[in-house]
């Protein structure tokens, strides 16, 4: 029986996040999965009173907020370390995981992924043009400064992989699906390099919405 338990759906980038980081530690977990359409449920806002995904349990204990989670995945499992041990390299990995939820997911991600994908895949919503174009000059901003936050090294606090790259991929990668990519992703040559060094990676490649959803229909 696994310890952790993470309450999700396929699809999310947050819960994804949640999962990649078990994976990374090599910690056996169960997906409980959350239906789409039950989010405002009785039963899911006594887990999430903000109705949203992911929620983590771990022995009776109960969590939700990414940043908490993963902050709290890597203080009871300390090996491997996803937080570096150099102050300015730790701030680094909460900016980028606040960059993340302030300006990556807020306007951008929840819009035009919104727009382009979760609505048409899961509600059959055709994605509105309008909405999509308004989105991008913030979309711009987000992904210069990712980019450039990022520099030239491997991951965003240095060689090692942290909890903030484990934060971001999961959002970027969607817009490789996007029309959108075309000018977000390829003029900026350090971020394609780095989402597919952390494409590469097992952690990554176990937690794809495809790899989620046969975990769901198990559950
Ligand atoms: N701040 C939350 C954000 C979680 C979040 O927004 N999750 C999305 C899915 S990726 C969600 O549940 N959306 C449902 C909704 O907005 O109704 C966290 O870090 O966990």
């Amino acid at each position: 029986m696994a310890d952790f338990i993470v309450h999700s759906l396929p699809g999310s980038p947050f819960g994804r996040a949640v999962l990649a980081t078990l994976e990374e530690k090599g910690a056996a977990y169960r997906l409980a999965p959350v239906a789409p359409g039950t989010l405002r449920s009785p039963q899911h806002l006594a887990l999430h009173p903000f109705g949203r995904v992911p929620v983590f349990e771990h022995d009776g204990f109960r969590l939700y907020e990414t940043q908490a989670i993963l902050r709290y995945l890597d203080r009871v499992l300390p090996e491997p370390a996803l937080t570096p041990s150099d102050v300015r390299r730790m701030a680094r990995m909460d900016q980028v995981m606040n960059v993340n939820d302030w300006y990556l997911f807020q306007g951008v991600a929840n819009v035009i992924i919104f727009q382009r994908i979760i609505g048409p895949r899961l509600m059959g919503m055709t994605p509105d043009e309008a909405v999509i174009e308004a989105a991008m000059p913030k979309a711009q901003m987000v992904f210069e400064e990712l980019s450039r936050l990022l520099g030239d090294a491997p991951y965003f606090t240095g060689e090692e992989v942290s909890l903030a790259d484990l934060m971001v991929a999961p959002g970027v990668e969607f817009f490789t699906m996007t029309p959108e990519w075309a000018v977000l992703g390829p003029p900026r040559a350090n971020l394609v390099a780095w989402l597919a060094r952390m494409q590469a990676r097992p952690s990554m490649q176990a937690t794809t919405w495809e790899r989620v959803s046969e975990l769901a229909k198990a559950a």
